[in-house]
């Protein structure tokens, strides 16, 4: 017989390779832990078959995967070497995944398009429904490849991902390996029905399987119709794979507490490499004798792997701290622009913005809730985008917010440019674990080789009757997050500007547009040209002074502006600083002019405890410390939430009033 189940015998040889180098590599990382060498693992072995059969199917020059950190017999099957693996269990510098940044079995390769992953369970199922949705912009036939365990469908996100990948017909197939444990907690305990399969069936658009993951040859099959489907446009698969889980959930785990040695040895006898093997040698396509040369030559690559990888260069601290960002702050300085326009206000510079840029360059693509003509977003900032480039490119997203951000990010990984709008910055909450774990963490983790430029543009603040869900200013939680751009201008000059550098940059932004500044007279300016960029991190000197140094930024520029005026009688003469950018902040501006002044009040919208003020303020304190002629005041929101009511709202927020009052003071002292 020269097939069995439609492969030869040296494809079935080659089967059984991949899923014991996967095997011995999973036994050899646990010794290397008992040895103090690895300080984690979490083992793929009884997964091996269904990722095995699944990697076959795809065509890993051209496609696209996000696995999980079970997916060790994928990854291998996919292209990685066994010495990588290696590499990357031991956090050596040349580890591939990310140099030695994460946890092993945090897979992420740039040459074979397996993208960075994080710990976070459940955040990639919308940035692989993005990349599949720049695979399908792009008009190729490249389809991706997204895994999981049964645990995480009970994340709000991967409903999320399927409803748009449903929606849009994506090509993508999302594997969940389903061994009936989220680490102690069973699958009874975990989903309505136990069948996370079962539930699956309203999704249009939407493929099922429920497949035996332990049997190599059932597993291949429903992965081959899957990809079959997914590269002929026909849309998304789920493969619901049954596995057993052989180890306990990680090395920090030992399952014999919830788990009887009845039931652990019943998925012993489930083994896939084991059923494999028998198969077929009861078959009479392979002999055993044949097996046994691999497991020899597979043992030899696997110890030889871990000792090289052993003799490898740990990271140099000294790059503790590189790929933060891809550039912290451009070098050249802000130019004013070659020439303006007529007078527009700041919501208009950012449709211009948009506008322009989206005619300079195709890959740049604009969506978030209600963005679409004719509505063209809630505060008309995306007016005309949809009429003008498409709804291929300025298109309405489902109301969620992760959803947004998630599939930004995945269409990024693809090479698009992904400008998105959360309505409000009170509802960015949703899209936080994406923000806050993946967008800033994904060209850090991976060792510099991943990057997800992704710009978010968001309302924020009070002062329009918004109440505590549409005035909220935030954006100190964001500049406390190592890897975020964060900007908020005070003009429309200017928000133009930013807006042109945040979307030509490379490192992710979350770009804050005060609402109360949209339409109003005092922020317009004469509108610059279409190449005028304003380089983010620095500052603007409002006006000159040598008083004190007043320090602000968004709405509350215009708020000192006036209460520098309602002490007119004083006459002080106060240099107005707006920073413009959190971060990347110009220091420089800043020192330069405390250095002058002596005095310094730092005033922002966002509430004071912890809030930006006291970072900018911190490093005066450590920078110019002998320069200072009196206490660092702040003037900020205070620690409450915002009220609907007027005079409620104006006693929580600033006022040029309350500036007014601190800086009388300040400047008598
Ligand atoms: C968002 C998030 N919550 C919790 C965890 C902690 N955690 C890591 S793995 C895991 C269980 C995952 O179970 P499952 O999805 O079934 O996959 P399995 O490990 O069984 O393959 C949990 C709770 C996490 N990493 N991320």
């Amino acid at each position: 017989m020269n097939k069995f189940n439609g492969f030869t015998k040296k494809e079935l040889l080659d089967i059984y390779r991949t899923m014991l180098l996967s095997r011995r590599s999973d036994e050899k990382q646990l010794i290397l832990l008992r040895q103090g060498k690895v300080h984690f693992h979490i083992g793929g072995s009884g997964h091996e078959a269904a990722q095995v059969a699944a990697v076959r199917n795809f065509k890993s020059d051209q496609d696209w995967a996000y696995c999980y950190y079970r997916d060790q017999a994928f990854v291998i099957g996919w292209g990685m070497t066994v010495k990588e693996v290696f590499l990357h269990s031991l956090a050596k510098a040349d580890d591939p995944n990310s140099g030695g940044r994460q946890i092993p079995h945090h897979w992420g390769h740039k040459r074979l398009r397996i993208v960075t992953k994080s710990s976070c369970t459940g955040v990639q199922f919308l940035q692989g429904s993005g990349t599949a949705m720049g695979a399908m912009k792009d008009g190729t036939d490249q389809i991706v490849y997204v895994s999981a365990g049964e645990g995480t469908t009970s994340e709000g996100e991967f409903f999320e991902a399927l409803n748009w990948a449903s929606r849009d017909k994506l090509p993508i197939i999302f594997h969940i390996e389903d061994n009936k444990y989220a680490i102690s907690v069973p699958r009874t305990e975990q989903t309505t029905g136990g069948s996370i399969y079962k539930l699956m069936a309203g999704f249009e658009n939407l493929n099922r399987a429920h497949i035996n993951g332990t049997n190599f040859f059932e597993s291949y099959q429903a992965f081959q119709n899957a990809v079959k489907r997914a590269r002929a446009g026909k849309g998304p698969t789920i493969i619901v794979s049954e596995v057993v889980r052989l180890f306990p959930h990680s090395s920090s785990d030992d399952h014999r507490k919830y788990r009887t040695p009845e039931e652990l040895e019943e998925d012993r006898k489930n083994d896939p490499i084991l059923h494999f093997v028998l198969s077929c040698t009861e078959n009479g396509i392979i002999k055993a004798k044949e097996f046994d040369a691999v497991q020899e030559e597979v043992k030899k690559v696997v110890d030889e792997a871990a000792d090289w990888a052993m003799q490898q260069s740990d990271p140099d601290v000294k790059t503790a701290t590189d790929h933060v960002f891809v550039q912290y702050r451009s070098p050249d300085p802000p130019e004013l622009p070659k020439s303006e326009g007529e007078r527009i206000v700041m919501v208009d510079a950012i449709n211009h913005a948009l506008l322009e840029e989206m005619e300079r360059d195709d890959k740049i693509i604009v969506y978030g809730e209600d963005v679409a003509d004719p509505k063209g977003g809630v505060f008309t900032a995306t007016k005309g985008l949809t009429r003008t480039f498409g709804k291929e490119r300025a298109f309405n997203s489902p109301l969620a917010e992760a959803s947004i951000v998630g599939t930004a990010i995945g269409l990024a990984i693809y090479g698009f440019k992904p400008v998105v709008e959360i309505q409000f910055m009170d509802y960015i909450w949703p899209a936080f674990m994406q923000i806050r774990n993946e967008l800033s963490t994904i060209l850090y983790r991976s060792n510099g080789t991943w990057k997800a430029p992704v710009v978010v543009r968001t309302p924020v603040g009070g002062y329009i009757h918004g109440g505590l869900y549409h005035s909220q200013s935030a954006e100190a939680i964001f500049a406390h997050t190592p890897g975020l751009k964060v900007v908020m201008p005070s003009n429309a000059a200017d928000a133009k500007g930013l807006l042109k550098a945040a979307i030509r940059g490379n490192d992710p932004v979350i770009f804050c547009e005060h609402k109360g500044l949209y339409r109003q007279g005092f922020a317009a300016r004469p509108e610059p040209d279409k190449d005028y960029i304003l380089p983010m991190g620095y500052a603007g000197v409002v006006q000159e002074g040598n008083d004190v140094t007043l320090i602000s930024w968004g709405l509350q520029v215009q708020r000192s502006i006036e209460a520098v005026r309602l002490l007119g009688d004083i006459q002080p003469s106060v240099e107005i600083i707006d920073i413009r950018t959190l971060i990347p902040l110009d220091m420089e501006t800043i020192l330069k002019s405390v250095k002058k002044t002596g005095k310094v009040l730092i005033v922002h919208e966002d509430n004071l405890t912890a809030g930006f003020g006291a970072e900018i303020s911190a490093r005066i304190a450590s920078q110019a410390f002998e320069y200072l002629d009196g206490p660092i005041e702040r003037v900020a929101a205070r620690d409450a939430h915002i009220p609907y009511q007027s005079d409620l709202e104006n006693t929580v927020l600033p006022t040029s009033q309350r500036i007014a009052g601190v800086l009388g003071k300040l400047l008598k002292y």
